[in-house]
């Protein structure tokens, strides 16, 4: 049910800078990047390679717009660094419905829009052995930029 990784989120306090050294250190480049204001964050999205489902794989650089967002608190307690994993599912309500029957606590019971248009929930990090995990269920077109 869960066929990617499909991204791996990094908070940062710079996006620009944080771009800036994936660019110069691997030669990445910027595949897309907006604001979600909902989850209090300016993002870039890094593609990495295609994946056998039909999408792909990227990094997600996040710099929090707001104090009280889940990117700020997280800075302010850990620094810099990995935030969050990310599944890609082709369904993300039947793949969050199916993982909290086993008792993980879904944070959207209801998924929310995620980059690119997607649709998203997290799973609580204290159920996954301290990794706070994302699934992701891609737009149709991701070419959304
Ligand atoms: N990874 C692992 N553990 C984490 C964590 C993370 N990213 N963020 C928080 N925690 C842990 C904390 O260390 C803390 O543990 P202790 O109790 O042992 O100290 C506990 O969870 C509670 O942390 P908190 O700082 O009090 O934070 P909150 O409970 O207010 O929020 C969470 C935690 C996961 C509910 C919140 O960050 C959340 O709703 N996340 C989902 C949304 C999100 O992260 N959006 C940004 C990314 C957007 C995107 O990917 O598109
Ligand atoms: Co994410």
């Amino acid at each position: 049910m869960l066929t990617r990784i499909d991204h791996i989120g990094i908070a940062c306090r710079n996006l620009d800078e944080t771009i800036a050294f994936y660019q110069r250190t691997y030669n990445f480049s910027v595949f897309h990047s907006e604001v979600n204001e909902e989850q209090g964050v300016r993002e870039a999205m890094i593609k990495i390679n295609e994946t056998d489902d039909g999408h792909a794989t990227y990094l997600q650089l996040l710099e929090p717009i707001r104090d009280d967002s889940p990117i700020a608190k997280f800075l302010a307690k850990h620094g810099e660094g990995v935030h969050h994993i990310a599944f890609g599912t082709a369904d993300v309500k039947a793949a969050a419905d199916a993982i909290a029957e086993k008792g993980v606590q879904v944070l959207y019971p209801e998924p929310r829009r995620g980059t690119m248009g997607s649709s998203i929930t997290f799973l609580h990090p204290k159920d996954c052995g301290g990794v706070l995990t994302e699934l992701v269920q891609a737009a149709a077109s991701e070419d959304t930029h």
